[in-house]
């Protein structure tokens, strides 16, 4: 036999005996080893190998721990078993704080939908909101644009309507300065007359006339002049009789009354401007007048009226005091009437003038009455006040004067040249009773138009003159 079979029977016999020592240590070992043990306490407890060892020549000194170092490696110790569990114990860890982490990935994923949920709602929104603004903007520029469009409009006609001003002016001035002329040409023409009268005269004195308004106005009634040689008379003047006492009666006269005057027209509620029955205080027969109640409050009774040239001013005494004309047209109510009326109480007196352009002026007076026939119907006022200028105050305290009652301060009869009769001095600024020439200024010998000196001179007839009056409130 060679060394290394003696050394490997060697080992058997220890491995043997090992057993047999383990075995008599009792059933502490694995169930396989009691089954063995249970196998062997059956049988002998003497145990039989037969091992066939292949002859080896050892040349060498013999190890006695060679052949076993190869088994000692490959057996799991439990130091091994301490570190697989370590690493699985740190493995669990990890697991443990991967599934932390996968919950918190999870929440974190939740809340990422919610927040792009909420994105695009807040993109819809935002959307929306942009288109909004879009619609605004547009419309904003829309509403610019017609502003503009607007401004532009209104600086057209702001430069037009300045233009128009200048030109307004300038023909102002051109008005005025043939108003003076006009003035100016007739005194010159009535200068010249009176001149040939006396140079080829044929001895016959011819009353003087009255001296002629010179007032060039401050108001000067807006109207290009037409000028004319001919005198535009009332139709049928100057052989129109007269209609006096009065006109018969209208069909629109009021069945109710007599009343005192219009005021009392008015406060018994009617309202509307018209014809009314009158009966001042103490007379005794009713007069028909126009009451104006669409004037300052209402109330106004009508003493005179001028608007078209129908009925003809120039008339004598009896007439003036009677009244006469057509009440809803032109008339005069008569001297004695306006008398009577005027006793009853305190009145105040409006006059309403009207241009060839339609623009209206007034001029009113605090007071107003007559004093009775005895004293020719003597004219009393009180304190002016309006836009028409003040040209009837020279009149206040004058008598009334016809062609056949000449009652005033000039040496001649001042009806006579202003064609009416009135309350004159020597003439005075103004006669409202005069010729209705139409077209405004106009041309004659003599100032005998319906003239209002401080409103267009003493050649500008007005369109329409109203007087009328009221009691004092
Ligand atoms: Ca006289």
């Amino acid at each position: 036999m060679s060394p290394h079979a003696w050394i490997f029977c060697a080992l058997l016999c220890v491995l043997t005996c090992e057993r047999s020592r383990s075995a008599s240590r009792g059933p502490v070992q694995s169930r396989k080893r009691r089954f063995v043990d249970d196998a062997d306490d059956e049988a002998p407890k003497k145990c039989s190998y037969t091992f066939l060892v292949p002859e080896q020549k050892i040349t060498g000194p013999i190890c006695a721990s060679q052949g076993l170092s190869l088994p000692d490696k490959e057996r799991v110790t439990q130091t091994d078993v301490a570190d697989v569990r370590e690493i699985l114990t740190k493995q669990r860890r990890e697991m443990d704080t991967l599934r932390l982490i996968v919950d918190v990935d999870g929440n974190m994923v939740n809340e990422m939908k919610l927040l792009r949920k909420e994105s695009r709602n807040m993109n819809s929104r935002v959307t929306q909101l942009y288109m909004q603004l879009l619609h605004e903007i547009i419309r904003k520029r829309d509403n610019s644009l017609e502003l503009a469009q607007l401004e532009g409009r209104i600086l057209n006609s702001t430069a037009e309507a300045l233009r128009l001003s200048g030109l307004y002016r300038e023909l102002e001035l051109r008005f005025s300065a043939l108003a003076a002329l006009v003035n100016n040409q007739s005194l010159l023409i009535a200068a010249l007359e009176d001149r040939c009268l006396q140079v080829y005269g044929n001895h016959r004195r011819e009353p003087l006339p009255p001296p002629l308004v010179q007032v060039v106005p401050e108001n000067i009634p807006v109207y290009v002049p037409r000028f004319s040689n001919e005198i535009q008379r009332s139709p049928g003047w100057p052989v129109q009789e007269d209609r006096s006492p009065r006109p018969t009666h209208q069909a629109n006269v009021s069945l109710e009354g007599p009343f005192r005057d219009c005021l009392q027209v008015m406060q018994a509620g009617h309202g509307t401007s018209g014809t009314y029955l009158l009966k001042p205080d103490g007379t005794e027969k009713p007069v028909e007048a126009w009451c104006e109640h669409d004037v300052d409050r209402g109330g106004w009774t009508l003493i005179q009226r001028r608007k078209d040239g129908s009925v003809n001013f120039f008339r004598n005494w009896d007439s003036y005091k009677k009244g006469f004309g057509s009440v809803d047209g032109e008339h005069w109510l008569g001297l004695e009437n306006i008398y009577n009326l005027g006793k009853q109480e305190d009145y105040k007196l409006l006059v309403e003038l009207e241009d060839w352009m339609g623009k209206k002026v007034y001029a009113a007076y605090s007071s107003f009455h007559l004093e009775p026939e005895s004293q020719s119907y003597r004219l009393r006022l009180g304190t002016y006040q309006g836009n028409a200028g003040d040209s009837l105050t020279s009149h206040n305290g004058k008598q009334f004067t016809t062609l056949d009652h000449d009652n005033d301060a000039f040496s001649g009869n001042c009806a006579h040249f202003h064609k009416g009769g009135w309350w004159y001095n020597a003439c005075g600024q103004t006669n409202l009773n005069g010729v209705w020439y139409s077209g405004g200024v106009y041309r004659s010998r003599f100032q005998d138009g319906i003239f209002w000196a401080d409103y267009g001179g003493g050649f500008y007839s007005m369109k329409s003159v109203r007087m009328m009056i009221r009691p004092i409130d």
